[in-house]
């Protein structure tokens, strides 16, 4: 059986102050993705250096780290087919203005530097983004006992 599709999702510190975790847990429940990681915490400089590394040079980019490190986040783990596409589809525009009504960004957000969460935008970004930000002994591998398991 192919190994199901992976991808990290976090609610980022203003979405978190804005008590926005519980309602992006249940958007991707009711799609039907399978939650098989999830831990808050304060994301210290070394995850957000590595994880914003593309983003360096940008003259943003101390903001960027700065907004990240002011308060906790919530990382979470998806899975299902298709989930790295899908969760990019569902959080909507990197830049607020520009997202979708229905979309995350889109429904809470109005500004790029406060956009309540991250997905990851690749398959391979995913798996990397993944190792990056949690144990392999956090990730918890549980049978689907639901009809979602017969479409793996
Ligand atoms: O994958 P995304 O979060 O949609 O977008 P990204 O990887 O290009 O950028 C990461 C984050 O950096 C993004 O969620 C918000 C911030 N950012 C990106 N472009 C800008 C920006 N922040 C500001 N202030 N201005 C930008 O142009």
């Amino acid at each position: 059986m192919a190994k199901a599709e992976r991808t990290l999702v976090a609610v980022k510190p203003d979405g978190v102050q804005r008590r926005l975790v519980g309602d992006v847990i249940q958007r991707f429940e009711r799609r039907g993705f399978k939650l098989v990681g999830m831990k808050m915490l304060q994301a210290p400089e070394s995850i957000l250096a590595e994880h914003y590394h593309d983003l360096q040079r940008k003259p943003f980019y101390p903001a960027l780290i700065s907004y990240m490190s002011s308060g906790p986040v919530v990382a979470m783990v998806w899975e299902g087919p298709n989930v790295v596409c899908t969760s990019r589809a569902m959080i909507g525009h990197t830049n607020s203005a520009e997202a979708a009504p229905g979309t995350i960004r889109g429904d809470f957000s109005i500004h790029i530097s406060r956009n309540v969460i991250h997905a990851s935008d690749s398959v391979e970004g995913a798996q990397r983004e993944i190792q990056l930000w949690f144990q392999s002994s956090e990730l918890v591998d549980w049978a689907d006992e639901g009809h979602h398991n017969s479409i793996y």
